[in-house]
């Protein structure tokens, strides 16, 4: 022992003498030396350029985040509530199930499926607790990227969230590309989709936003959907459906969740991944869940038992408080029905903005057709602008928007919209 304090002592004081040798040593290990600076987040990055502008007039239409009339974050008074009534039941801390809330899950697929479905009823579904819409989403990515009996490529609309392919892409699939949005009319490109779609091989994974599609805002109708069901079932394809707004779309969460429900109708077996960042306003508290519906209750169950071997080694089970108070809002009838007065809300709200964002840019002397800014559904609209033209947006204007032109329309108030519509006008005249 003492010999041991001897020469940790000796070779203490020899690192002291020497500090600069030590130091300039450790400076000749440069472990990153060749890792570059990596380009900032093409979302997330307009908030920080956003944070970092001084002008009082600044508008963030970048991430897609709900904000009240007063350009204020809004917590949800129904998610108020929960929150209250969780506190007061003094629950415990313990781990979650690698699964998450197994209660929260079975209100999740029914709120997709709507109630007493006879996917839940039979046992069909494979569903855990994800971490929001992405983590739910990478569950689907590295289940199917080990699971798939077909091919590894993914076909995802064009254009589509842009981080739905640096996700497919960490997962091992090679991200391809079906004609979803067709700029010269701004609306959906049906034929160019199904030409697409009917090109795909067989036994391939195909990507499915379910409703209010970012960042276009444009949906298919009822019958382009069941069209699309017919040949996505007639070419073999595993359909995965990412629903990030259910609710979001039209106000009503069931009139968003039918292409879903159609392709479930129809007898697919699919993929689908909820978030609850947007319909609940529970951005940061990360509640999402991912399911898988099989062909059968046995299969379900052996699908749900590998699901959970993957989650362990990425982060062992997901958080509590959020899925809490999902699942209070879920489970307590007179409380769901007063958050969808809420969420039907903030819908309506955003439906009000994108008409008194038309109406300001023909009050300022547009020439241009804005029907799109109407037309278009849910959080975004797709502008049109070119990024030249929103570089000059936010470097005159100090209004944040991503470079595709995509504007969250969930930014835009009544205290905002003629400074919004003054600034687009400038650079498009
Ligand atoms: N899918 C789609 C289609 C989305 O638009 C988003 C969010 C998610 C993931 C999944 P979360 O993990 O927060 O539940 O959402 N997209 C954004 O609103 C934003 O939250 C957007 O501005 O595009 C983001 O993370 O980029």
């Amino acid at each position: 022992m003492a010999q041991r304090t001897k020469l940790f002592t000796a070779s203490f004081n020899c690192l002291k003498n020497s500090n600069n040798a030590y130091s300039t040593s450790l400076k000749n290990i440069s472990w990153w030396g060749k890792v570059e600076m990596g380009p900032p987040d093409a979302i997330l990055g307009v908030t920080e350029a956003y944070k970092r502008d001084t002008n009082p007039k600044k508008i963030n239409l970048g991430v897609g985040a709900y904000r009240d009339d007063d350009g204020k974050p809004y917590v949800l008074p129904s998610v108020r509530k929960a929150e209250q009534i969780i506190v007061s039941s003094a629950l415990d801390k313990e781990y979650s199930a690698i699964g998450g809330n197994p209660e929260f899950c079975k209100h999740s697929i029914n709120f997709a499926l709507g109630e007493n479905n006879e996917i839940v009823k039979n046992g069909l579904n494979a569903t855990v607790q994800g971490i929001s819409g992405t983590g739910s989403l990478r569950i689907g990515a590295a289940y199917l990227s080990s699971f798939f009996p077909g091919s590894r490529d993914i076909y995802l609309p064009a254009p589509t969230w842009g981080n739905h392919v640096p996700l497919f892409k960490h997962t091992g699939f090679n991200v391809k590309t079906y004609r979803y949005y067709d700029p010269k009319t701004c609306g959906f490109d049906f034929q160019g989709a199904l030409e697409d779609i009917s090109k795909i091989p067989e036994n391939t994974i195909i990507l499915l936003h379910a409703c209010a599609h970012n960042p276009t805002g444009v949906d298919p109708s009822a019958e382009q959907w069941a069209e699309i069901s017919q040949l996505v079932q007639k070419k073999r394809l595993f359909p995965y459906f990412d629903m990030a707004y259910q609710g979001f779309g039209s106000g009503d969460v069931d009139k968003d969740a039918q292409a879903v429900r159609l392709f479930v109708k129809d007898g697919h077996t699919l993929c689908l991944s909820q978030s609850y960042a947007k319909n609940m306003g529970l951005y940061g508290e990360r509640v999402g869940a991912f399911s898988l519906i099989a062909s059968s209750k046995d299969e379900a169950a052996r699908t749900m038992s590998q699901i959970k071997i993957l989650i362990r080694p990425m982060y062992s089970n997901p958080p509590i408080h959020g899925a809490r108070i999902a699942n209070t809002i879920l489970s307590d009838p007179a409380l769901k029905k007063q958050w969808l007065v809420e969420l039907k809300g903030m819908a309506d709200r955003i439906i009000g903005v994108r008409t008194q964002l038309r109406d300001n840019l023909k009050k300022e002397g547009s020439s241009r057709d804005w029907a799109h800014i109407t037309n278009q559904i849910g959080m975004f609209c797709f502008t049109g602008l070119t990024p030249p033209q929103v570089e000059k947006l936010t470097k005159d204007f100090s209004i944040y928007l991503t470079k595709d032109g995509r504007i969250s329309m969930a930014g835009v108030t009544s205290k905002n919209v003629e400074y919004l519509a003054h600034g687009i006008h400038e650079v498009t005249k």
